[in-house]
């Protein structure tokens, strides 16, 4: 577990979510991966009208997944070529950096001088602000595309192989808080392909450019800046060292630094939490971070569901993915769902669309709710399912 904080946070809201907020356009693309992929491919804007208008549109989580396959990224190899540099900026000459670093300076006991020369070395990177820009509205998301980025048998079998290799810190995690091994091990799978790639921005760049250089969400971005110099000071490791997403995740579970100072924990025992180096404290952390956000052990992700021709879809798309009604409710109008559900249980109605196909729908109960505080997106918790599951059934074979 992390030192006691010595702070108190000007907006809990912050540390509470760790990465995202509601409709902020992050949730799905922070991550190192989908640097490569979502953005040039599957993060849109959420459409107002979705019923994930919340948890679709992207927020800094703390994570941002891995998406596709790794051979086939059509975005690592540009990805991986010498990125362009912007305009010489010197962040310290400007005057909202200056008055944010006396603003740490004068709440957290940093050095004012220190601060500046940190940010006299940033280097602004135009890359970063334009893949945390949304794709144009006009593409077409899809789920059967997304999935098939993430189930390929490239990162299926490295997740048998992380599962071997730490059977015992998976099991220890899964017992002290009550969240599936399989659950454990997809997150990380579809956040890094186990620690594959975990960007390759400088954090400090990262969320400096976009503190300061991407208005639209300056106030999250200078918490989450906020956070990574307590971080990089508890870890007495200079901020210029750490690499992470475009979106300044870091580590095997690309944890945003609020949701490390939150979540994170030492399930190694060494006395850090150091989530790029120890994949002990990534499966640590993960399933705490399911277990405090509600994670309710034994009970299932997802259900499916029948629709009748005359469903009646808005009222239920529009009230979101937080689990509100039960089977009846939904049985009133028009949707059947299958398999056994306890009464009470209350169910979100989940839409998966699938470009110029079909649109998948599914009900989801409390844990489909709780992998999307990780990352705000039904795409992304239903591939986490998937791949969860796929990877249960190989282990068993083994
Ligand atoms: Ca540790």
């Amino acid at each position: 577990m992390q030192a006691p904080r010595r702070i108190a946070f000007p907006d809990p809201s912050i540390a509470q979510l760790g990465r995202h907020r509601p409709g902020s356009p992050l949730s799905a693309c922070s991550g190192a991966l989908s640097a490569l992929l979502f953005s040039a491919l599957l993060c849109t804007p959420p459409s107002p009208a979705s019923a994930q208008t919340d948890d679709q549109a992207p927020a800094p989580a703390l994570t941002a997944p891995a998406a596709l396959k790794l051979a086939a990224a059509p975005g690592e190899k540009a990805a991986r070529r010498p990125r362009a540099q912007g305009p010489r900026i010197d962040y310290s000459l400007r005057a909202e950096v200056q008055a944010f670093i006396a603003d740490l300076a004068a709440r957290h006991q940093f050095g004012e001088d220190e601060l500046k020369a940190l940010f006299a070395q940033v280097r602004f990177d135009e890359s970063i602000v334009r893949l945390m820009t949304p794709a144009a509205p006009s593409f077409k998301r899809s789920w059967e595309v997304y999935r098939s980025r993430f189930l390929d048998a490239t990162r299926i079998n490295a997740g048998l192989a992380f599962w071997r290799t730490h059977a015992e810190a998976i099991s220890r995690a899964a017992r002290t808080y009550g969240v599936p091994e399989e659950i454990i091990v997809s997150i990380i799978g579809v956040e890094t392909v186990y620690g594959r790639i975990t960007g390759e921005y400088r954090v400090i760049d990262a969320l400096t450019v976009l503190s300061f250089d991407y208005p639209r969400r300056a106030d999250f971005f200078r918490a989450e800046l906020e956070q990574f110099l307590l971080h990089a000071r508890e870890m007495k490791l200079s901020p210029l060292s750490f690499k992470g997403s475009f979106a300044g995740a870091i580590g095997y579970p690309q944890f945003m630094p609020s949701s490390i100072r939150r979540w994170a924990t030492d399930f190694d025992g060494d006395g850090l939490i150091d989530l790029r180096a120890s994949p002990v404290d990534a499966i640590g952390s993960v399933a705490r971070f399911l277990a405090e956000h509600g994670w309710r052990s034994g009970e299932p992700i997802v259900f499916e569901v029948r629709m009748q021709r005359d469903a009646r879809l808005q009222e239920l798309l529009a009230a979101g993915i937080e689990p509100k009604f039960t089977t009846a409710e939904l049985a009133d109008r028009g949707i059947e769902v299958q398999g056994s559900v306890p009464e009470a249980m209350p169910l979100a109605l989940i839409d998966l669309p699938n470009g110029d196909n079909p649109t998948t729908y599914l009900a989801g109960p409390r844990n489909f709710y709780v992998i999307t505080r990780y990352n705000r997106s039904s795409f992304y918790a239903m591939a986490v399912r998937d791949l969860a599951l796929t990877l249960a059934n190989a282990r068993q074979r083994e």
